[in-house]
C-alpha cells in the first residue's frame, strides 16, 4: 500500500463541489486515511510549492492557495501517486482528457481544483508537512470492487 497527499484547492470549496471529488477517490478504491480543513499559511505555501519559486505563476498560486481554506487529505491504495495523478488529469485543464478531474472541472490552470504529489518522495515529504502522524488513522478496506 502506498500513501498519497490531495489538496482540494480554495475554488472547490466555492464551487461546493467537495462531494464529488472525494466520490472520485472513493469509487478508484482510495482509503481516506486522513482529512481536514485547513487554512494554509504563507511560509507552508513556500515551502510547498518551493520548486515553482521564481516562475511567472508562483506568487499567484500561493496567494490563492492561502486564500482560504483547502481539504487536506492522505490517500492510500495500491500505487497511490500514480492512480492519484492518472485521475486527477493534466496541468492545464483545457488539456486535460474529459474523465479525468481536471478535465471534467478545471477551467483555470492555476485554479486546477486538485493538488496530488507527483512522486512516492514527493508523497511523503508533503504528507509530513500537512500532517502529524497522530493526524493519520491507517485501516484496511474490505471491498474495492
Ligand atoms: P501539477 O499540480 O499538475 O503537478 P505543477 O507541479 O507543475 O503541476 O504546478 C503546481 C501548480 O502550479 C499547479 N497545480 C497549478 O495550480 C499551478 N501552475 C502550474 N503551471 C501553471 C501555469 N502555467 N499557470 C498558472 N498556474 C500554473
Amino acid at each position: 500500500m502506498e500513501r498519497t497527499l490531495a489538496l482540494l484547492k480554495p475554488g472547490v470549496l466555492d464551487r461546493r463541489i467537495v462531494g464529488e471529488v472525494l466520490t472520485r477517490f472513493e469509487r478508484k478504491g482510495f482509503e481516506i486515511i486522513g482529512m481536514k480543513l485547513m487554512h494554509i499559511s504563507r511560509s507552508l505555501a513556500e515551502t510547498h510549492y518551493a520548486e515553482h519559486q521564481g516562475k511567472p505563476f508562483y506568487e499567484p498560486l500561493v496567494a490563492y492557495m492561502t486564500s482560504k481554506p483547502v481539504v487536506a487529505m492522505v490517500l492510500q491504495r495500491k500505487d497511490a501517486v500514480h492512480v492519484l495523478r492518472t485521475i486527477v488529469g493534466a496541468t492545464d485543464p483545457d488539456s486535460a482528457q474529459p474523465g479525468t478531474i481536471r478535465g471534467d472541472y478545471g477551467v483555470i490552470t492555476r485554479e486546477n481544483i486538485v493538488h496530488a504529489s507527483d512522486s512516492p518522495e514527493s508523497a511523503q515529504r508533503e504528507i509530513d508537512l500537512f500532517f502529524r502522524e497522530a493526524e493519520i488513522f491507517s485501516w484496511e478496506g474490505a471491498a474495492r470492487a
